[in-house]
Parts: structure tokens; C-alpha cells; sequence
């Protein structure tokens, strides 16, 4: 693991810690899920909203069991425990991270064709409050083949970078609210 991909994960989890406190919580993590539902406009108790509470909890549930009864995590242990645990586990990656990008994609493919347009995609983001060019810069860099729609394949592969990408400015950097500092 390089120090950028613990810069990635550690800024991941500076957003999870909603209380801003230096510790996770089961709290914080439920914190997160709202705010994911709330971005993406997810109804409470919808399937989609439903699927994004679960994983959260299964996350919290993962790094939990590799740091023990505590009800709380210092952050940057839970940055090792990522890193050295779980980054690679598919396990994990099934229980968490699959569902959530699989819900996130559904929720943006407004018309269920299996690819995100600009259209799709920005209307999402606009609701939640971006402005359009922000949008549509992330767009085109996850737009990897510049065809003008996001596939599940382009998809994945950004969600993937989140965890594992070494470059600063790797589009998957942004997801879960991270951006390149
Ligand atoms: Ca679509
Ligand atoms: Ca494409």
C-alpha cells in the first residue's frame, strides 16, 4: 500500500467521522448512510435506501471484528485495517462496497438501460447541490472511453480505484465524497 492510497482511505474516513471526533462509531457510520441516501435522493426504508444502510452497517461490522468489543475505532486504525485487511478481501467487498456501487449506478441510470448518460448523470448531482461543471468533469474522467455513457464496466473500475488507485486525481478518488487534495 503507497502513501497515497492510505491519503485516499484516510480521507475516506475523515468524511465517515461525521463528529469529527478522530473515532468511528456505529454512529458515524449510520450518519454516512443518511447522507448517501440524502445525495441520492433515496426514500426512507425504499430498497435502495434499505441496501445502503445494510452495507454501511456490514462495513462498521467488518472493521469492528478486526479491532474487537470496542464501540469505537480511532480513524487511522481503521485506515490500517483497511488497507491491510480488508482492501483485498472480496468478503468484504460483497457484504459492502459491491452493493453500494451497484445501488449508485442504479440510482443514476435513471432509465435502466445499463449505461449513465451526462444527462443522468448530472441530474443526480445537481439535486444534491454540485454545480453542473463539476459534474460534468467527473463525468468525462469516469467516462473512460469518452463515448458519452458510463458502463458498468467504467463504473467498477472507479469504484475500484477509490480503494487501490495510487494516483491523486484518479476519478475513483471521488467517490464516497473524496476528492483529490
Ligand atoms: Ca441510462
Ligand atoms: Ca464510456
Amino acid at each position: 500500500m503507497t502513501t497515497q492510497q492510505h491519503r485516499n482511505l484516510a480521507a475516506m474516513f475523515e468524511i465517515f467521522d461525521v463528529t469529527a471526533d478522530g473515532y468511528l462509531t456505529v454512529d458515524d457510520f449510520a450518519a454516512h448512510a443518511k447522507s448517501t441516501c440524502g445525495a441520492l435522493r433515496l426514500a426512507d426504508g425504499s430498497p435502495h435506501w434499505t441496501t445502503i444502510h445494510t452495507a454501511l452497517d456490514a462495513w462498521w461490522e467488518h472493521l469492528r471484528a478486526h479491532w474487537g468489543d470496542d464501540d469505537r475505532i480511532p480513524t487511522p486504525v481503521c485506515v490500517t485495517i483497511m488497507a491491510e485487511e480488508l482492501v483485498d478481501d472480496p468478503v468484504f467487498f460483497d457484504a459492502t462496497v459491491g452493493p453500494i456501487a451497484r445501488t449508485v449506478f442504479q440510482v443514476l441510470d435513471a432509465d435502466g438501460d445499463e449505461s449513465i448518460t451526462a444527462a443522468e448523470y448530472t441530474a443526480v448531482y445537481l439535486a444534491s447541490g454540485l454545480t453542473e461543471e463539476i459534474a460534468l468533469g467527473a463525468f468525462a474522467q469516469i467516462d473512460a472511453d469518452g463515448d458519452g455513457r458510463i458502463d458498468t464496466g467504467e463504473f467498477v473500475a472507479v469504484v475500484r480505484e477509490a480503494f487501490t488507485s495510487t494516483d491523486p486525481d484518479a476519478p475513483g478518488a471521488w467517490f464516497f465524497g473524496v476528492r483529490p487534495s
